[in-house]
């Protein structure tokens, strides 16, 4: 798509959620959407200015005003602040502002503020009566809303002084505490309404509520930032913007506590970045930090440009969604063989990385999306979680953009996929198709399964692309002297990745069962069920309802062992890993340490019959668990398990206060994870 193309989709598409938001008041785009897609506009504008057109959103002051309340112009215009996204258009502005002088640069010193994410609002004081509130509006003509305003506790409608400025005007942002936007989304669901996007949306629509009632309810708040007093003699005017901060406050304002003032660009960085951590703690939202130069004099100095003030700038956090371009879309195969297509985007930078592909999940995934490749689309990533795709703007799709679907065919070894009825999932069946072998050979090898030092995932590549490993198994058939014929692999990194292929083997029972990859078998599923079934043959040979009685394990775990064991290929991996000698049955050589056993240091007595097992098996168990067994009982006794016919140790045990267990009840005992559940 040609720039000039680019830039018209853009234009109509901006103007739309303006209209919608300011008009509507039924916001279609997510503010940091509408952020990131106004500065794509604007980057094709100063490439090309040829390409501004009077329409542009860029061309505008302010956003557009609706009809709802009495339209009122403003005595001074309330100017948007230019956004910086980074710390190089932080330093690109304070080079700015400097070379704007033309004189020597004075001392200087930035007070920095917290960006609340509200609505501007600008309040009039005659003789200190408060006589009137506007929206922010267009920023030259906003709208009345001095009723719904006077429903704001923390605004005072006297100024808390004896002798007023005749004029005082007060901007600042109104805004719903996140509390009590989460309230109104609730109690909107509960009525079927659309919830409001975010507390800032929220913030906008209440305000301009017409019923002032409802306005009330909402307990809105409002900080304070910028004072102007026309008609007031000079020495009462404040010479810093700091001076105004506490000026207003003494006059009955809220005013942000968490303001610094910075001497340096460094500072302002280290108050941005104390406050990335520090907001999410606040009870009210923020979505970055105004910096203002502090002198009053130097403010006036620079003035403003046709949109912003030249002495301030606002330092924005990360957003979690941004528009990008998807450029094309691949399909990544996993080790069970499921088909997850990926997008591969035009780098965008998100909550503080910078992200190129983002998950379709599957192929339901991309038809609900109705996905295009040249598609621009919504990304979020949010904290850990892997970059998703959430939406698609249709509206932004050229021409000759191509609708995907995923193929029937395996990328990796062309046989047919399959997509299980009521799943979600397509998979690759092959079990000898290279991605899955790849897949199971890095899960095999990952630290909490067999742990295989060095055995990363460009070496699995190479091994499984020259078929030197078709299985788990074929790992341990591999020498150093044909290792170290792959590509950079020394003779002595091969040496030492065959001694770690080897030591592997010593790996314990449960590590082994969470290395074969059987589905839904984590690894502390695995730890539980190898626990009860005390070697491969034990639990290749259970039922579902047995497996299913371990503690914490479900039917949908025990029916994919059973299913597992039930294939062919599954039985000869196991009996060539028994070969090998791997360990497949918990042994006296388990990679525990004692006191990582459940029952270390717990001293159990057995008495009576019990229903399933044999006191011998019993007595097995628990020492496998790392208890002791003893003969009569005492104070030093932890637990007695009695069965059928429980002579006096019983009695012993109910006069001690010992913990009496039936079998039931000493089988959960076992299977309960232990204290420490680390990595293995
Ligand atoms: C907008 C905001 C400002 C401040 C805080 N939050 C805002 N949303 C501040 O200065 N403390 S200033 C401002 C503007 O000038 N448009």
């Amino acid at each position: 798509m040609s720039d000039s193309q680019r830039a018209a989709q853009l234009r109509e598409r901006l103007n739309d959620a303006s209209y919608a938001y300011y008009v509507l008041d039924a916001p279609t785009l997510e503010d940091a959407v509408y952020d990131r897609l106004y500065r794509e506009l604007q980057n094709i504008e100063t490439r090309h200015p040829e390409l501004v057109t009077p329409d542009s959103p860029t061309q505008r002051v302010g956003d557009r005003v609706s009809t709802k309340f009495p339209a009122v112009p403003h005595d001074i215009p309330l100017y948007s602040l230019e956004n910086a996204f980074d710390r190089e258009e932080l330093l690109a502005w304070e080079e700015r502002w400097q070379r704007k002088l033309e004189t020597e640069i004075p001392d200087y010193a930035y007070t920095c503020e917290l960006k609340i994410d509200g609505s501007a609002i600008a309040l009039t004081y005659e003789d200190g009566l408060l006589v009137r509130g506007l929206t922010r509006g267009d920023g030259t003509i906003g709208e009345d809303i001095t009723t719904n305003i006077k429903t704001i506790r923390s605004i005072p409608l006297r100024l808390r002084i004896d002798d007023p400025p005749p004029r005082v005007e007060v901007r600042g942002e109104a805004f719903l505490p996140i509390a009590t936007f989460e309230a109104i989304n609730r109690d909107r669901a509960g009525r079927d309404e659309e919830p409001f996007a975010n507390p800032r949306n929220a913030a906008a629509g209440t305000l301009r509520q017409l019923d002032p009632r409802i306005v009330a309810a909402r307990q809105l708040s409002f900080f304070a930032y910028t004072l102007h007093l026309p008609d007031a003699p000079a020495d009462r005017v404040p010479l810093s913007q700091s001076a105004t901060l506490e000026l207003m406050q003494t006059w009955g304002f809220q005013v942000n506590p968490h303001r610094a003032l910075c001497p340096s660009i460094a500072d302002v960085a280290g108050y941005y970045d104390r406050w990335d951590t520090g907001r999410h703690d606040l009870p009210y939202m923020t979505d970055g930090i105004v910096v203002k130069l502090d002198r009053v004099a130097l403010q006036r100095q620079l003035g403003f440009t046709q949109k912003f003030p030249r002495w301030a700038i606002a330092l924005k956090y990360p957003a979690e969604e941004a528009p990008t371009i998807v450029r094309a879309i691949v399909v990544q195969v996993g080790r069970t063989g499921a088909l997850t297509p990926v997008a591969e985007l035009d780098p965008v930078q998100l909550a503080g990385t910078t992200v190129s592909r983002a998950t379709l999940h599957n192929r339901d995934r991309i038809a609900e999306l109705d996905l295009h490749v040249g598609d621009t689309a919504i990304v979020r990533k949010a904290g850990e979680i892997i970059p998703e795709v959430v939406r698609v703007l249709p509206e932004l799709r050229p021409a000759d953009a191509i609708a995907y679907h995923l193929p029937e065919h395996c990328p990796e070894c062309g046989s047919k996929t399959l997509k299980p009825e009521g799943e979600a999932v397509t998979r690759c069946v092959n079990s000898s198709c290279p991605a899955i072998v790849r897949g199971s050979l890095a899960h095999w090898a990952s630290r909490g399964a067999l742990d295989i030092d060095g055995l990363g995932d460009k070496l699995i590549a190479q091994l499984v692309e020259r078929e030197w490993v078709t299985s788990i198994d074929r790992l341990y058939d591999l020498s150093a002297d044909l290792v170290a014929r792959l590509d950079r692999m020394a003779r002595k990194s091969a040496i030492k990745l065959i001694t770690a292929i080897e030591a592997s083997k010593q790996q314990p029972w449960n590590r082994v069962l969470y290395g074969l990859g059987i589905r839904h078998v984590g690894s502390v599923n695995a730890k539980a069920i190898a626990n009860r079934f005390t070697s491969v043959e034990l639990l290749a040979s259970a039922t579902e309802d047995e497996i299913a009685d371990v503690y914490g394990i479900g039917s949908e775990i025990a029916r994919s062992i059973v299913e597992w064991f039930q294939h062919e290929t599954n039985q000869k991996l196991v009996d060539r890993l028994r070969e090998l000698g791997l360990q497949l049955q918990i042994g006296v050589d388990a990679d525990e340490s004692p006191a990582d056993r459940p029952l270390a240091g717990k001293t159990f007595v057995l008495t009576g019959t019990l229903p399933t097992l044999k006191r011998s098996d019993a007595k097995a168990k628990i020492e496998r668990a790392g208890g002791k067994v003893t003969g009569s009982v005492s104070k030093k006794t932890d637990f007695v398990v009695a069965g059928e016919a429980a002579g006096s140790k019983l009695t012993k045990a109910e006069s001690l206060g010992v913990a009496v267990l039936d079998e039931s009840e000493f089988l959960r005992l076992l299977d309960q994870p232990p204290a420490r559940s680390n990595s293995s």
